[in-house]
Order: structure tokens, then C-alpha cells, then sequence
């Protein structure tokens, strides 16, 4: 037993001088033989400029389609610099943005001039890497010849699909985004992932003296690990513990909106506009994959980055469990506790009974004799937890193990005959009651609780002697007619006349009608 808590000892010693979380498991004899005994594991952090892709727009910002010649802010004068992109030497396409430069040479991207000023000089460039990263280190754009004094770093995390600016960027905050210049290091720990305006890289200092524009992952680290990030434990404990703090560091997109260029401190000069220009020669990505702390290794295959998931795991980012591996639902690992933390590794049903995450108990029914999940849960049925309640409804974007795979039928009681769906969701309508939830009506038909035929309406069912149609449901009749559709006069010749008498007809006159209908003899009643 001393030996091998010993031996445990020194594999942990082993582990941390590997740097934390790099190992996912490692074989350990216990006396009942050799044993995997498993942690949370991370790939190493990398330089991910090596894996971009980039794309710039708009379409022809890059220089040099046709050749052009450009001036510098520090001589503007001299305008013998030129860009042209059909001669090797002289162009500057976006892959200089991301290449190893090599004898001290500089190479970079660059844009077109500022010729159509005042028409703003704007560019994008987007850095797609079809992979969740993780940030590691301060990412840093390297510019020639000036750095912008308006930018904006936007950042995805969902393949591109929708974006949020990550921080913003100018020589005076308040008058280009309306908001107050702040450094990293005003942040406290409680608004650290807060989106700020800096001014710290955009001031003019000379286009030599600083070229870099940063975005600022150690001091935000520092703030939980110290300043040297001597206490990694604690930046991972607040890595668990605050919300929303892992993914303010998750991207799987970047995008720079460049939208002023270096001005050289001072205005737009208009009679020399060659010397306004982007020119970039470097973008540094120090970041690692994003595996769920399922994988300490990250391979590039086939052009895209994957994680090499263990603790039966499987997906790009390690996201799922395995097939055959659903007894409890997907967990990510967990840093804590430290030093080796949580592997939260995906387990197998004795019984190969997959119940995809729905059920972690499977009973055997030996008059059947068949394994069946227990009491699945998320509103599935089924011996496999494989099919919805009642009810429910498969959702279409969710995978079987997804907590989200049934949906509720939501039928309308009023309008459906019962609360059942099919397997896109529709329910079955009562008659004159149509749409997907049956609470809506066919044309023809009235909502009140429940479709009801019209009544009256505006073609067919017309309320007539001036009567006036209510919400399809009613005729609503001067006083003198009456009837479903006011066809009936109230004052019938013959009849007892309760009506509100008429304008035009008198009650002399009425009285005058009577008496010679009295007066004249031939008329039997
Ligand atoms: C840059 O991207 C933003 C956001 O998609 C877009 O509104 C803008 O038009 C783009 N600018 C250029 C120059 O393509
Ligand atoms: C993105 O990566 C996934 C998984 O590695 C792959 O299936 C997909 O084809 C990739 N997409 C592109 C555009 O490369
Ligand atoms: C962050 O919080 C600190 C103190 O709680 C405050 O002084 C600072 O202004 C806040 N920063 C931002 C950007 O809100
Ligand atoms: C994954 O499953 C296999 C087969 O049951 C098992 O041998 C292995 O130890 C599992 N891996 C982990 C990390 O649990
Ligand atoms: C369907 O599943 C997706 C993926 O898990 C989820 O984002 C979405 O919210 C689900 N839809 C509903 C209506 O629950
Ligand atoms: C469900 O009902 C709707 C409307 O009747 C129909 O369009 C759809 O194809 C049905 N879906 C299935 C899976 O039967
Ligand atoms: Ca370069």
C-alpha cells in the first residue's frame, strides 16, 4: 500500500513538471494488477496563426491590382515606395499576415490608400479556424507604418454565425464609440470579461516606436493567478467557478473592422492621401484547442484542427460521449479539484442497454428477455430511451443524447382533438381550426374558444337592412330589424310592433293607416 502511494506520488510530480493537465491517464499497479487511472487533460498551448485562414474585405483593399504608389507618415514627401501585386517583390497579399518571416525581413499585407477620402478607408479581415481555441496569451497584431486610430475586434464562437465585438479600440473612446477609455487594469475580478474601449493602441507614437495592438488574455489572468500567473490553480478555480469566464476566452472566429487608418497625429492631410493605409505584418494566436479538458493532444487532419478525445469521448471538441458510452449525459472535465481535477469520463451500461443519457438504470425483463432502460427521463420512452412521450415531439437539430431531443406538442385544447403531434410537430385539428398548434381558424370559420362558423362576414354572410357584422360572430341590427343576418323586420304588417318607432312614420300617422284600413270593408282579416 506504501509503495504505491508512493508511486501515485511521483506520477502526480511526474504530471505537474509536464506542465498541468497535460497527461489524460496514466497506468498505475495497485494489488489487484495494473489500472488506468484517468484526469482532466488539456492540449498544450500553440501558435494558431500557423492554422488560420483569412479572408479580407471588401474584395480589392489589398494594394497593388493596379499598381500604386504609397507615401510614409514620418516622410511624406518621399513617395517612392510602390505595390504592385503582379511582381513577387512588390505585393502584398493577406498571407503576409500569418508567414514566417525569416532574416529580420519584414513582409505584410497591405491595403490600398486613403484616395477616396472622405469616403472612410475600411477593411475586414476575418480569421476563421472551423474549431472551438481557447486563448492562452495576449493576442497581437503587428501594423507598419502606423496603427489605426479606429478599430474594432470582434470575435464567434459559432463558426461565423453570429459575432460580438471582444474590444474596441481607439485614440479617443468617448467621440468614436461613445465610450470611456479603459485599460485592462482598471478591471476588477467581478467584470473581467466586461467588453471595454482602449486608447492604449491607438495613440500616435511614431509608426517605429510601437506597432502592436494587443488584446489583453495575461492581465486578465493575472487578475486570479498573480502577476507573474505564479497561481494557475487560481485562475482555474475561477475558470469553474465564474460564469461566463471560460467562454470569454473561447472564439472560433476573429474578425478586425479596421476603420481609420494611422493619421499621424494630426488631421486628414487632403493633398497628400498616399500616406493613409493599413499595413499588417504579423497576427499572433497564442491559444490551444478547445477539448473539454477530454484531450491532451490536438492534431491537424485533413486542414482542420480535431482533438484526440479520451475518457470515451468523441466530437471536434470533444462535445459528446461515444456511442455505447451514454449511461450518465456528457460532462465536460473539470479543473478542480487540483492538481489533477475531474476527468469526467463517459461510462458504459453493464449490458450494452444504450439509454442515451436519458436513464442511468436498465432493468433485465426476463419473460421478454430484453434489457430496458429505467425510468428514462427528458420526456423520452422507449426501451432505449430512444423515442419521445406523448405528447412531445423529436427535435429535429438534437442528437438522441441531447437533454433537448423532445418537445413539447404544445397542441391548442381548444382547437386539437387531443394533445398528440406527429413527428414534426403538428397537431390534429378540430374541424375549422388549422395551423401547426390548431389555434388558429380556416377561412370561414371565427376564433372564440375553439373555430366556429361565421356567422356573418363581409361576402357571403352579409348583414343586411344596415346591420353591421360583429367580429364574424353577430349581426348587430338597427332597432327595427332583427333576425341572424337582421333580414326581419320587427314591424310586420299584422304584427304586434314593439320597435322604437320610425323617424318617418308618426304615430298620427300610423293612427291615420289604421283607421282607414277599419273604414274599408272589403278587406278581411
Ligand atoms: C465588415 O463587417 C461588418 C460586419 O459584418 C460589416 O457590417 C461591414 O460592412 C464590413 N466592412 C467591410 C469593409 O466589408
Ligand atoms: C470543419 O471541421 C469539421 C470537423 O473537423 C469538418 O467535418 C468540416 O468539413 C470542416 N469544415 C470546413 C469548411 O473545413
Ligand atoms: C470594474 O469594477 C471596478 C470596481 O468594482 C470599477 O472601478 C471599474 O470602473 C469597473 N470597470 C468597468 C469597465 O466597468
Ligand atoms: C473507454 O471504454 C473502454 C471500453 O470499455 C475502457 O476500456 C476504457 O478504459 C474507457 N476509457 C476511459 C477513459 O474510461
Ligand atoms: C432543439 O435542440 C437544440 C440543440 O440542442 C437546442 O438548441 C434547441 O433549443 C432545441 N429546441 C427546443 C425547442 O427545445
Ligand atoms: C405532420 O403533419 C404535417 C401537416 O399535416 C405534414 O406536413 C408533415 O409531413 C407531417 N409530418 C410527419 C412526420 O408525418
Ligand atoms: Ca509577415
Amino acid at each position: 500500500m506504501l509503495l504505491q502511494a508512493v508511486l501515485l506520488l511521483l506520477l502526480r510530480c511526474l504530471a505537474s513538471t509536464l506542465g498541468q493537465y497535460e497527461l489524460c491517464k496514466s497506468l498505475v499497479s495497485t494489488d489487484e494488477g495494473s489500472v488506468w487511472e484517468h484526469y482532466a487533460c488539456q492540449p498544450k498551448a500553440a501558435s494558431m496563426k500557423d492554422y488560420m485562414r483569412i479572408k479580407v474585405d471588401p474584395p480589392g483593399i489589398t494594394c497593388g491590382n493596379p499598381p500604386e504608389r504609397f507615401c510614409t507618415l514620418e516622410n511624406p514627401y518621399l513617395c517612392s515606395d510602390e505595390c504592385d501585386a503582379s511582381n513577387p517583390d512588390l505585393a502584398h497579399p493577406p498571407q503576409l499576415m500569418q508567414d514566417r518571416e525569416r532574416h529580420g525581413l519584414i513582409t505584410y499585407w497591405q491595403t490600398v490608400t486613403w484616395r477616396r477620402h472622405p469616403e472612410p478607408l475600411l477593411a475586414n479581415i476575418t480569421l476563421s479556424w472551423n474549431k472551438s481555441l481557447e486563448l492562452t496569451d495576449d493576442l497581437q497584431i503587428t501594423f507598419e507604418y502606423g496603427r489605426p486610430t479606429i478599430m474594432v475586434l470582434d470575435k464567434s464562437m459559432d463558426h461565423g454565425r453570429s459575432w460580438q465585438p471582444y474590444q474596441f479600440y481607439a485614440d479617443d473612446c468617448l467621440d468614436a464609440f461613445n465610450m470611456p477609455p479603459k485599460k485592462v487594469r482598471d478591471l476588477s475580478p467581478a467584470n473581467i470579461t466586461r467588453v471595454i474601449c482602449t486608447e492604449q493602441y491607438s495613440r500616435w507614437v511614431g509608426s517605429k516606436n510601437e506597432k502592436n495592438v494587443k488584446f489583453e488574455v495575461r492581465a486578465r489572468f493575472a487578475v486570479f493567478a498573480g502577476p507573474r500567473l505564479q497561481n494557475m490553480d487560481g485562475l482555474y478555480t475561477r475558470m469553474e467557478s465564474m460564469k461566463g469566464l471560460r467562454d470569454f476566452f473561447t472564439f472560433t472566429n476573429l474578425r478586425l473592422r479596421l476603420l481609420r487608418p494611422a493619421l499621424g497625429g494630426t488631421y486628414v492631410q487632403r493633398d497628400n492621401l498616399l500616406k493613409y493605409f493599413y499595413a499588417i505584418s504579423n497576427i499572433d494566436v497564442p491559444a490551444r484547442c478547445k477539448c473539454n479538458l477530454h484531450a491532451s493532444q490536438c492534431l491537424l487532419i485533413d486542414g482542420n484542427l480535431q482533438c484526440q478525445c479520451e475518457h470515451n469521448t468523441t466530437g471536434q471538441d470533444c462535445q459528446r460521449c461515444k456511442k455505447g458510452f451514454k449511461a450518465k449525459s456528457w460532462k465536460a472535465g473539470s479543473y478542480l479539484p487540483a492538481p489533477n481535477g475531474t476527468p469526467n469520463t463517459c461510462t458504459y451500461l453493464p449490458g450494452h442497454c444504450e439509454c442515451y443519457g436519458h436513464s442511468n438504470r436498465c432493468s433485465y425483463i426476463d419473460y421478454l428477455n430484453i434489457v430496458t432502460c429505467v425510468s428514462c427521463k427528458h420526456n423520452t420512452r422507449g426501451q432505449n430511451c430512444q423515442h419521445c412521450r406523448l405528447g412531445y415531439f423529436r427535435n429535429a437539430s438534437a442528437e438522441l443524447d441531447d437533454e433537448s431531443v423532445c418537445i413539447e406538442c404544445n397542441c391548442n385544447q381548444m382547437g386539437s382533438v387531443h394533445d398528440r403531434c406527429n413527428g414534426t410537430g403538428f397537431c390534429q385539428c378540430k374541424d375549422g381550426a388549422t395551423g401547426a398548434k390548431c389555434d388558429d381558424c380556416v377561412s370561414g370559420y371565427f376564433w372564440k374558444q375553439g373555430c366556429y362558423p361565421n356567422v356573418c362576414d363581409e361576402e357571403m354572410l352579409l348583414c343586411q337592412n344596415g346591420g353591421t357584422c360583429y367580429q364574424n360572430q353577430k349581426c348587430i341590427c338597427p332597432p327595427e330589424f332583427k333576425g341572424v343576418l337582421c333580414q326581419q323586420s320587427r314591424c310586420e304588417a299584422g304584427k304586434d310592433c314593439n320597435g322604437a318607432p320610425t323617424p318617418r312614420r308618426s304615430a298620427a300617422a300610423l293612427l291615420g293607416a289604421c283607421l282607414i284600413l277599419l273604414l274599408r270593408p272589403n278587406i278581411v282579416y
